[in-house]
């Protein structure tokens, strides 16, 4: 567990998230060039007709840092608005978030209330300052504004083109020092928290989740907590540019299950996933008070625009 990374990439929208997880798929060899095409997580027919991310979605990559080889677990959200509570989900799964900040922009009503519904689960934040290739970049006035925002030194920030291939190292290094690695229990009951699902026609529905406790094995009688309902783990798996089915998966990685369920509405994002035989003592806690956070966000945002100057929040580090 010590190797592994969970974290987020959050943003206003348009700051660049998604072209910013290509480089990194990239420089990590994820993808090859030939599977390379823009904001390749944006894999619905609906984000690439529109250009803007719809879904959060996980992928894993493995990263050689001083000689040691990490697991990253990354989850690029959107950026809009409207889907603020897939964010939300996101951050939970997660123990850090890169916060993208375009330099040309600044920062914007979404960056706020995306950074606030990070800080509410204690994620170590990256902030990181993109597009810094465009004329109209301005790092020194937009890093004061983050320092501003959230008390970090200037050395914290890192400074980007997702477009250029600028600082992806540098994003890639700081994931690995700042954002701590899981904790949890890897011999304790199966304790796992589905953050997102995705219907396939023909495998049904496949559970995205994350495991905070315990261990599941492919066969596993499971249940999840909050339905009551009870399936066979068919298939578990990581997330690579392809499902990768593993035969067991331990606590702090994130992964896919599929269980021959049929109907979406059976998936309650949030649900804990546990073993029929020694269930977790309690479900996961920590993700139904997100929502508020997100209006508190807003609301602040709208009375620190009203002022000139800002509250500082909290360290980056
Ligand atoms: N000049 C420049 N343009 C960039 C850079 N990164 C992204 N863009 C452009 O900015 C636009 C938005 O990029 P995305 O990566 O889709 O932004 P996003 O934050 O994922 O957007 P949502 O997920 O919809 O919130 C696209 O036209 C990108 O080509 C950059 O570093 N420099
Ligand atoms: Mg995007």
């Amino acid at each position: 567990m010590k190797n592994i990374r969970n974290f987020c990439i959050i943003a206003h929208i348009d700051h660049g998230k998604s072209t910013l997880a290509d480089r990194l798929l990239e420089f990590t060899q994820t993808v090859t060039e030939r599977e390379m095409q823009a904001q390749l997580l944006d894999n619905m027919d609906l984000e690439r007709e529109r250009g803007i991310t719809i879904k959060s979605h996980a992928i894993q990559m493995k990263y050689v840092y001083k000689g040691e080889e990490y697991t990253l677990n990354l989850i690029d959200t959107p950026g809009h608005v409207d889907f603020s509570y897939e964010v939300s989900r996101s951050i939970a799964a997660c123990e850090g978030a890169l916060l993208i900040v375009d330099a040309s922009q600044g920062i914007e009503a979404q960056t706020i209330s995306n950074l606030y519904l990070a800080i509410g689960q204690d994620l170590e934040i990256i902030p990181v300052l993109n597009k810094i290739d465009l004329p109209g970049a301005d790092p020194e006035a937009v890093s004061d504004e983050v320092i501003d925002l959230i008390g970090c030194a200037k050395e914290d920030i890192v400074l980007a083109s997702g477009k250029e291939g600028i600082g992806i190292e540098d994003i890639l290094n700081a994931v690995v020092e700042r954002i701590p690695a899981p904790e949890g229990d890897p011999d304790a009951p199966l304790q796992a928290m589905i953050f997102d699902s995705v219907y396939n026609p023909f495998r049904g529905v496949e559970v995205i989740f994350r495991i905070f406790n315990g261990q599941i094995r492919k066969g596993d009688k499971i249940k999840f907590v909050n339905t009551g309902r009870e399936y066979d783990a068919d298939e578990i798996g990581v997330l690579g540019m392809n499902q990768i089915p593993q035969q067991q998966m331990a606590a702090g990685n994130v992964g896919y299950l599929i269980s021959g369920i049929k109907v979406a509405k059976e998936v309650k994002v949030g649900d804990t996933i546990t073993h029929v035989k020694n269930p977790c003592a309690k479900a996961i806690q920590g993700f139904e008070n997100v929502k508020p956070m997100v209006f508190a966000g807003i609301y602040l945002w709208t009375r620190q625009s009203s002022k000139s100057s800002v509250t500082p929040w909290k360290s980056c580090s």
